[in-house]
């Protein structure tokens, strides 16, 4: 058996928020992540069989039950993480009838998960009608995707169309374009419903003014998307920075093609078919 700490999930995450930490994304303890585990990723670990404490969820997390989310903790710097998993990081079981979550690792010092464990939890239901192999939920602050939420309309096919043709990269990594939510307050079960909400459609939520949520089946797909969207993001305020005038740019054309190379399906109501 191996010490839960030393596992390669708790590696993975200390990897993810130091690089963040590093991108700028997460001033103080801006942002959190959380990775869904089965009882069967966790067979193989010792110190994750006693339930510590048992934390408040505060909405009804039944179609999660038994599942395990090893999640930041609030008020936790991704700074930090690497240097403290298990004072930073917990590893939260949904209780059987989806009330409560059971601490089962972590938060050693009396932490509690991220403010924003319901839309994250919310989210994870919704992206698992689609995608049995959903594991993970970012959420972060990056600078030019919250900038550009002062400067566009906070339009979805708008902010789409704009990302997909800052870089080719762009369709073929969220094809499906960019969900939005209006300006809500964060750490609400408000929040988390509308952005749960957005899942449906997308695996990309922008929260104007503050920052985006990213979903993946894996940290570094997760982690990946949201760096492709900043990527596209930090290109448009480049141009800004040169002078703002577009000589050039990809045609929709060529974006259908990009779409029929790659085998991916732009989201119809954002690139017309013809
Ligand atoms: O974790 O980013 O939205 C702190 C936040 C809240
Ligand atoms: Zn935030």
């Amino acid at each position: 058996m191996t010490d839960f700490l030393d596992s390669n999930y708790v590696k993975k995450i200390c990897a993810i928020t130091w690089a963040s930490y590093q991108h700028g994304w997460d001033e103080r303890n801006g942002g959190n992540v959380s990775l869904r585990l089965t009882t069967d990723d966790l067979k193989e670990f010792s110190n994750i069989d006693k339930v510590k404490r048992v934390l408040d969820l505060g909405f009804d997390a039944k179609k999660l039950a038994g599942q395990y989310f090893l999640v930041t903790g609030t008020g936790r710097y991704f700074r930090n993480v690497i240097d403290q998993p298990q004072l930073d990081l917990g590893l939260v079981r949904i209780s059987d009838d989806g009330q409560k979550g059971e601490l089962m690792w972590g938060f050693e010092d009396g932490g509690q998960p991220t403010s924003e464990f319901p839309s994250h939890l919310m989210s994870h239901i919704a992206r698992l009608q689609f995608d049995s192999q959903q594991r993970v939920v970012m959420h972060c602050h990056p600078t030019n995707v919250i900038a550009l939420s002062f400067t566009q309309d906070l339009d979805e096919r708008h902010w789409s169309r704009l990302l997909w043709k800052m870089q080719a990269e762009s369709l073929v990594v969220f094809p499906e374009g960019i969900g939005m939510i209006p300006y809500m307050t964060p750490g609400t079960n408000e929040i988390g419903e509308a952005t749960a909400k957005k899942m449906q459609d997308f695996r990309v939520v922008i929260w104007p003014h503050h920052g985006i949520f990213g979903v993946g089946s894996n940290l570094d797909e997760a982690f990946g998307l949201i760096e492709t969207v900043e990527k596209a993001a930090l290109i448009y305020s480049q141009i800004g920075a040169q002078g703002g005038q577009i000589k050039q740019s990809i045609t929709d054309e060529q974006l259908r093609q990009l779409a029929q190379s790659f085998g991916v399906q732009a989201n119809p109501e954002f690139l017309p078919t013809k």
